[in-house]
């Protein structure tokens, strides 16, 4: 299978999970915005999973999800039981809902206001650290009742996801360094080998 992605992007998530998952995949770096790739995802985004199937993967959570439904042994999805698989839902469901969003005008300002000055750019820019704060709090929450992990005290797809998320925190007035939680969690991921792997063979 293949994996489409672009360097520092919430695809980087399901690169981690592939590897953790020991799957037999390709990383290929796409252009999100060419006509090309959008004949592969029309809505012009990464991830896509191609597994040969008739037609491409697309969104995060689903690409993880399904990830981790296909290698059971790997053990990156939900716990037994209805509840457990509600709580994995509801915080990836959580992650690609607000989290991710709350970075949108963080990172594409010119997206959210018609007014194209520099002013106008800088003040949407600036509106987006409330949301990301919040999201920021709430799983600072979800680590300290999870052990340190984002679901249930373990590994899961939700600490891929969240990872490559938190990151983008780095050159903002409050970074991930400024939640404790979340800087024992990033600490913890950084050393993982996995996602030593990933890091370094994005940037290639
Ligand atoms: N809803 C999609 C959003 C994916 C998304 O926004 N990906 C970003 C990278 S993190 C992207 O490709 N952005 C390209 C753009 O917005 O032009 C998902 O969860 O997979």
């Amino acid at each position: 299978m293949k994996l489409y992605y672009a360097p520092g992007t919430c695809a980087l998530a399901c690169w981690i999970a592939l590897e953790w998952a020991g799957a037999d995949y390709e990383a290929v770096r796409a252009d999100y915005a060419s006509e090309e790739y959008k004949r592969i995802n029309p809505l012009a985004a990464v991830p896509a999973l191609d597994i040969g199937g008739k037609r491409t993967m697309t969104q995060a959570a689903a690409i993880l999800q399904y990830i981790a439904d296909s290698h059971p042994e790997s053990r990156l999805g939900s716990n037994e039981g209805l509840e457990n698989a509600f709580e994995l839902n509801e915080t990836m469901s959580f992650l690609a809902s607000d989290l991710h969003p709350a970075f949108w005008p963080f990172f594409m300002p010119y997206r959210y206001t018609t007014d194209e000055s520099e002013a106008a750019l800088k003040a949407v820019k600036e509106s987006a650290y409330a949301r990301i704060d919040r999201a920021m709090l709430h799983l600072e929450n979800l680590l300290a009742a999870g052990g340190g992990y984002v679901y249930q005290g373990r590994r899961s797809i939700a600490d891929a996801y969240a990872f490559v998320m938190v990151r983008w925190t780095e050159n903002l007035p409050k970074s991930w360094r400024e939640y404790p939680e979340i800087a024992k969690f990033m600490e913890r991921m950084t050393a993982d080998q996995a996602v030593q792997y990933v890091m370094q063979a994005q940037k290639a």
